[in-house]
C-alpha cells in the first residue's frame, strides 16, 4: 500500500492576515490515508491525558500520544507525554511532509477525536519550545471535521475550515501570535478522526528542564 503524495501542484494558499496557511486538499490519496488510519487506531500507544485547572484533574476530551526524535518530550499541566520513536510509517510521512512543505519537523503530537463529542478547546500553539514562529503541519484521517480560526485582537475576524481525510495544512509565519485556533464538538457525528501534527521542538536539552505547562498541550 503506498502512501505517495499527489502532485505538488495541488495546493491552495489561503488568505489570511496575519498568517500563512497553506492547504494541500489531497496531500495523500484515499486508499494510503485509510491505511495509515487504520494502523494508527488500532497500534499507536493512545492515552487520555490529564490536565490540572484550579487544582482539579480533568482528563481531554480526545486521545493523545506523542512521537519524535530522543529528547523531544512534550510536557503539561503536571504530565509529560513520553516521546515514542517513529514508526516506519509516520518517518515516511515525516519526509514526505517536509519534501513538500520545505519544513523539517522533529516531532509529532497525535490526537484522536473519537466522536464528534470529542475536541480540542481555543488555543494557540504558542509554546516557548516551539520557536517565535511555530511551523505546525497537520494531517487529518479519517472522518472530516470542522477547523475553526479566530483572530486574537481583531473581533468579529474568523474563518472556518472543513480538514478532510488525507489533507494537509500547514501553519506558519506569526500566526499562532495573532490566531486562536480549535475543533469544536460535532455531537451528530460518529465516526473518528486521527490528526497527526508534525511540529519543530527547539532546545531540547534546555525543555527536559522547563516547569511543566498549565494548560492543554493543544490538537488541530
Ligand atoms: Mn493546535
Amino acid at each position: 500500500m503506498t502512501t505517495a503524495p499527489l502532485p505538488f501542484d495541488a495546493v491552495e494558499r489561503l488568505s489570511l492576515p496575519d498568517a500563512e496557511l497553506t492547504l494541500w486538499p489531497d496531500f495523500l490519496a484515499a486508499p494510503g490515508a485509510q491505511h495509515l488510519f487504520r494502523e494508527l487506531e488500532a497500534t499507536a500507544p493512545w492515552e487520555q491525558s490529564l490536565i490540572r485547572i484550579a487544582g482539579r484533574s480533568l482528563t481531554i476530551p480526545r486521545l493523545n500520544v506523542w512521537y519524535g526524535d530522543p529528547g523531544t518530550n512534550y510536557g503539561y499541566s503536571g504530565a509529560r507525554l513520553a516521546s515514542h520513536p517513529w514508526t516506519p510509517a509516520l518517518a515516511a510521512l515525516r519526509g514526505q511532509v517536509e519534501t513538500i512543505t520545505g519544513h523539517r519537523f522533529n516531532s509529532a503530537l497525535l490526537n484522536c477525536y473519537r466522536s464528534g463529542r470529542d475536541s480540542v478547546d481555543w488555543h494557540s500553539d504558542d509554546e516557548a519550545v516551539l520557536g517565535p514562529e511555530p511551523v505546525i503541519a497537520t494531517l487529518s484521517l479519517g472522518v472530516a471535521r470542522r477547523f475553526e480560526l479566530r483572530h486574537r485582537s481583531q473581533a468579529g475576524l474568523r474563518r472556518q475550515l472543513v480538514l478532510e481525510s488525507g489533507s494537509l495544512l500547514l501553519m506558519a509565519g506569526p500566526m499562532q501570535r495573532h490566531w486562536r485556533h480549535r475543533v469544536p464538538k460535532e455531537p451528530r457525528i460518529e465516526g473518528t478522526r486521527i490528526s497527526i501534527t508534525l511540529r519543530l521542538v527547539r532546545n531540547v536539552r534546555e525543555w527536559a528542564a522547563l516547569p511543566s505547562m498549565a494548560r492543554d498541550p493543544g490538537g488541530c
